[in-house]
C-alpha cells in the first residue's frame, strides 16, 4: 500500500535530486574538517542564517543539546517554555548530560512567553540560586500549533537577554517555515540570537541532519560538544549533499505546504465532532481536537485511518496532529479529506 503519512514532516524521504547529489558527493573525513561537501553545507548555512559559522550535526536533538552545552556550565540555568521540544521531547538531555537546570515558563498558545515572565525568571546574584545563562525559544513552535514567533517578539527577548548579560538560543528546527510564513529572511529572524539550530530533515526533505549556527568562538565550543556526544561523523558529505540540495531547492516551496495545511484545516474544522485546537495553521501543522461527545477516541482513530492507508498521530487526550509536507500532493489531500468525511459525517 502507498501510505499517506501525516504523522510528521520528519517522515519525508529525499527527492531524486538529493539522491543523485548523495551518490556523487565529494567526500573526506569530517572529523579532520576535510569533507568538502560538509564544509560547503556549513558555509551555506551560516550565510543563510546570517551567522559567522555553522556546524553539521546528526539531529535536531543533538543540535539543541550541543548548543546548550556550549553556552552553559554545569549548574547554570536556562529559561525555557513548558511546551518546547527541548523541554518535552529531548529525553531531558540538558539536565541528564549537561547538569543544567531548567527554569520552566509557560508558553502561550502562540508559542511566546510574556516578556515580564521571562524577566521574572532571571535569577539575581545570590549563592542560593543557579546562574541564569540562556533563554531558549522555539520557532516555529511545534506544540503550539506550528505557530510563528515574530521578528519584533524575538528582538524584544533579545533585548532582555542583552540587558541581563544572557544569551539566546533558538530551536529553529523549522525556522525556514517561520521565515517563509512571515515573508522575512531567516537571517533577520534569528539576528538577536547567539545561536540557532535548524533541521534539514523535516519539511526540507533531507534524510538526516541539522545545523547549528553562531559566531566562530561558539561554534568551536560546539565542535567539542558534538565530539563528546558522539556526533563527529566521518564521510558525512553523503548526508550533507542532500542538505545542500535542501537549502537550494526546498525552502521557497514550503509556502505550498502552508497553503495546503490551511485549506485542509478549514475543511476538517467544518466537520461535526472536530474543531481546530489553535487558530488557522500559520505553517504546515494542523492540530485538531475531538469533541468530547465524539464516540471515537484517539487510538481507535489512528487504527481506522491506517485501514484507509493514512498515518496520523492522535493522543489519548483527543488531540490529532496532521503535518503537511512535500510528499503530500493534492490527490493525497483529497483522499485525506474523504477519509475524514467518511468517519465524521457518518460517526
Ligand atoms: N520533532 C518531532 C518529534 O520529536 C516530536 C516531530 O515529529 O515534530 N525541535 C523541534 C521543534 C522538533 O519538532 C524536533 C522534532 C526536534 C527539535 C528534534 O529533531 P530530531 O528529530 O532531528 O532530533
Amino acid at each position: 500500500m502507498e501510505w499517506i503519512d501525516l504523522r510528521s514532516d520528519t517522515v519525508t524521504e529525499p527527492t531524486p535530486e538529493m539522491r543523485e547529489a548523495m551518490a556523487n558527493a565529494e567526500l573526506g573525513d569530517d572529523v579532520y574538517g576535510e569533507d568538502p561537501t560538509v564544509n560547503h553545507l556549513q558555509e551555506l548555512s551560516a550565510q543563510m542564517l546570517g551567522k559567522e559559522a555553522a556546524l553539521f550535526v546528526p539531529s535536531g536533538t543533538m543540535g539543541n543539546l550541543a548548543a546548550i552545552l556550549a553556552h552553559c556550565a554545569r549548574g547554570d540555568e536556562i529559561i525555557i517554555g513548558d511546551h518546547s521540544h527541548t523541554y518535552l521531547y529531548e529525553a531531558g538531555g540538558v539536565s541528564a548530560l549537561g547538569g543544567i537546570h531548567t527554569f520552566v515558563v509557560k508558553n502561550r498558545d502562540d508559542g511566546t512567553v510574556p516578556h515580564d515572565e521571562i524577566e521574572a525568571a532571571i535569577r539575581s546574584d545570590n549563592d542560593h540560586f543557579p546562574i541564569t545563562s540562556l533563554i531558549c525559544l522555539e520557532n516555529t513552535h511545534n506544540r503550539c500549533g506550528g505557530s510563528v514567533l515574530s521578528v519584533d517578539y524575538i528582538q524584544d527577548v533579545g533585548r532582555i537577554a542583552e540587558e541581563h548579560g544572557l544569551r539566546m538560543h533558538i530551536d529553529g528546527a523549522r525556522i525556514f517555515n517561520a521565515a517563509i510564513a512571515l515573508g522575512v529572511s531567516p537571517a533577520e529572524l534569528v539576528a538577536p540570537a547567539a545561536s540557532v539550530t535548524f533541521c534539514l530533515s523535516k519539511g526540507l526533505c533531507a534524510p538526516a541532519g541539522s545545523v547549528i549556527c553562531g559566531d566562530e568562538a561558539f561554534i568551536q565550543k560546539v565542535h567539542r560538544a558534538r565530539k563528546m556526544l558522539g556526533g563527529g561523523m566521518r564521510q558525512a558529505g553523503v548526508l550533507a549533499a542532500a542538505g545542500v540540495v535542501a537549502l537550494e531547492t526546498m525552502v521557497d516551496r514550503l509556502s505550498e505546504d502552508h497553503i495546503k495545511a490551511r485549506r485542509l484545516a478549514e475543511t476538517l474544522a467544518a466537520l461535526p465532532g472536530l474543531s481546530l485546537d489553535y487558530e488557522t495553521p500559520a505553517t504546515n501543522m494542523i492540530f485538531l481536537r475531538l469533541d468530547v461527545e465524539t464516540p471515537i477516541e484517539g487510538e481507535e482513530l489512528v487504527r481506522r485511518f491506517a485501514d484507509k492507508g493514512i498515518k496520523i498521530s492522535a493522543s489519548r487526550a483527543g488531540q490529532i496532529r496532521l503535518v503537511i509536507h512535500y510528499w503530500v500532493d493534492d490527490g493525497a489531500l483529497a483522499q485525506v479529506t474523504e477519509a475524514f468525511k467518511e468517519l465524521f459525517l457518518h460517526a
